[in-house]
């Protein structure tokens, strides 16, 4: 693939506990569908202080990290991973900015929340941090890969690779 082609990225987005307690998992679902992104895998999961400390362990020493770990364990998560042309990028767009109050209307954030820690989504921020969220929320055999008919309509012809 030439390097003007974009490359095909995979990304971890987890529906957070605000989320599922609101009854917001389809709509943020949809978000990505509509997109036209690719799901390769979805779960619900509770996740554990170990888990929790290496995915926000550049937020360990903040004042507000317990209670982020509290919030984050209080109820499951969904976790998905979406796969498309520069997606990890393309997710952080429709994300929108943590504090979703001034996020962008349009976005997820921006529509569906008013809060800095229960913001509803978190979405990989790097395609390297990308790699490692994906490999540390699902096992190899959970992602799945067959083709998606509508891409023939979402990507033009060269860029599908
Ligand atoms: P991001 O989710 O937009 O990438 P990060 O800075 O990586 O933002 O923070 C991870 C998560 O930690 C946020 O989504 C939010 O839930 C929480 N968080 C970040 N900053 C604060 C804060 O100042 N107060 C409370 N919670 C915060
Ligand atoms: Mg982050």
């Amino acid at each position: 693939m030439s390097e003007d082609k974009g490359i095909f990225e995979r990304t971890l987005v987890l529906i957070k506990p605000d989320a599922i307690q609101r009854g917001l998992i389809g709509q943020i679902t949809g978000r990505f569908e509509m997109k036209g992104l690719k799901l390769v895998g979805l779960k619900m999961m509770s996740l554990d202080e170990a888990v929790l400390r290496e995915h926000y362990a550049h937020l360990i020493d903040k004042p507000f990290f317990a209670s982020l770990a509290n919030f984050m364990q209080s109820s499951p998560v969904v976790a998905m991973c979406w796969e498309g042309l520069e997606v990890v990028d393309a997710v952080r767009r429709i994300t929108g900015i943590t504090k979703a109050r001034e996020a962008e209307a349009g976005s997820i954030r921006g529509d569906y929340a008013m809060s800095v820690s229960c913001n509803v989504i978190h979405a990989s921020d790097s395609v390297e941090n990308a790699e490692k969220e994906v490999k540390r929320f699902f096992n190899p055999d959970e992602i799945h890969s067959y083709d998606k008919s509508e891409y023939v309509y979402v990507y033009a012809e060269d860029e599908r690779g």
